[in-house]
C-alpha cells in the first residue's frame, strides 16, 4: 500500500511543512508507521504516538491523534504508562537511536523483559541528529562525527540482539532504502501482541553523511543498499568483514503473553 489519502487522517497537515532537513530519512519512516496504523485500520482515537526528544522525536508534532513527548531518553517508559493505564490503545514509541540506546538503554531491556505490549520504532541515523552529530552507542566504529574526529573508538550496540535477547515477541531490523521491507517489519511489529521493536537505519545527510564524505541522501541511500544484507548472509561472514555491514531481517518471532495478559491472570486466581 502506498496511498497517501489513506494517511490524510493520521496527519496533522496545519503543522506541515516539517522541519527535517532535505534528504532526512525521517519523514520516509514516518509515512511508513501512518500507512501501517491505515492498513490494519487502527482508529485515530485507538492510536498514540510517544516519541523521544530530538530529530526523530519531532514526527509527533505532525500526528493528528494521542501524541506524547517526554524527557529525552524515558520514551518507552512513559509509553509503557499509558499502555497499562489504558490497554486498548494500540501505542507506538518512535525513537532516535540516542534515545532508545544511550540515555535509555535500560528502558528498552525492560520494557523488551516484560513483553510489554508496544511497538517501539527506532530510528537509527547512526549519530545524535539534533545536537550536532555525536556519536550514539550504535554509531559503526571509525565513524567520523563531531564527538570523534578521529574515528570512533568501540563496536556498534546492536540494539536488536539486546532486546531480543532481553525477551522481545519480534525484532527486526531494516533500512529506509528497503522500504517495502521495512513497511512489512512496521506491520508485522503492529501486528504483535507483546513487545515488538524494529530498528531502521536512516540517513543523516546532514551530519552523518556529511563527516563521513558519503555524500547526499542519494549516497547514503546507496550506502544502505550496499551494507545493509540479509541477516543468513551476515551470519556466514566473518567477523572482521561483518564489521563494514549492517544485518537486516526479523531477528525474533515469537508468541508468548504479554506483561499485561500476564498480570490479569495472576489477578483471577487470587
Ligand atoms: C536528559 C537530556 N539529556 C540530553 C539532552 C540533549 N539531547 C537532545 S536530543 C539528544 C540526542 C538526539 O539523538 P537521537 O536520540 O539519536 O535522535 P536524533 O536527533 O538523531 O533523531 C540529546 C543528547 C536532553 N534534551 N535531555
Ligand atoms: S540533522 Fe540529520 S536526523 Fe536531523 S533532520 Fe537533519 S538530516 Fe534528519
Amino acid at each position: 500500500m502506498n496511498n497517501l489519502k489513506e494517511i490524510d487522517q493520521y496527519l496533522a497537515h496545519k503543522k506541515l511543512p516539517h522541519m527535517w532537513c532535505p534528504g532526512c530519512g525521517n519523514g520516509v519512516i514516518l509515512k511508513h508507521l501512518l500507512l501501517g496504523l491505515a492498513v490494519l485500520g487502527i482508529p485515530r482515537e485507538k492510536a498514540v504516538l510517544a516519541s523521544g526528544i530530538g530529530c526523530s522525536g519531532r514526527a509527533g508534532d505532525y500526528v493528528n491523534f494521542h501524541r506524547f513527548q517526554g524527557t529525552h531518553g524515558r520514551t518507552l517508559a512513559f509509553a509503557t504508562g499509558i499502555h497499562l493505564s489504558n490497554p486498548e490503545l494500540t501505542v507506538v514509541c518512535l525513537m532516535g537511536d540516542g534515545d532508545c540506546g544511550a540515555i535509555g538503554l535500560n528502558h528498552l531491556l525492560h520494557a523488551a523483559r516484560r513483553n510489554i505490549n508496544i511497538t517501539a520504532i527506532v530510528a537509527n541515523n547512526l549519530n545524535y541528529g539534533m545536537t550536532g552529530g555525536q556519536y550514539s552507542p550504535s554509531t559503526p566504529e571509525d565513524s567520523l562525527t563531531s564527538t570523534s574526529r578521529q574515528g570512533k573508538t568501540g563496536a556498534a550496540l546492536d540494539l536488536c540482539r539486546l532486546a531480543a535477547e532481553a525477551g522481545a515477541n519480534y525484532v527486526a531490523r531494516s533500512t529506509v532504502y528497503h522500504v517495502r521491507e521495512m513497511h512489512k517489519y512496521i506491520l508485522e511489529a503492529l501486528n504483535t501482541r507483546g513487545f515488538s521493536m524494529v530498528e531502521l537505519l536512516t540517513p543523516c545527510p546532514t551530519y552523518y553523511g556529511r563527516y563521513n564524505k558519503i555524500g547526499d541522501a542519494v549516497q547514503m541511500l546507496e550506502m544502505f543498499k550496499e551494507k545493509a544484507i540479509p541477516l543468513n548472509k551476515f551470519q556466514n561472514m566473518e567477523e572482521s568483514e561483518q564489521q563494514n555491514h549492517f544485518w537486516r531481517g526479523v531477528l525474533v518471532r515469537k508468541n508468548n503473553p504479554d506483561f499485561y495478559t500476564r498480570y490479569r491472570q495472576k489477578e483471577a486466581v487470587q
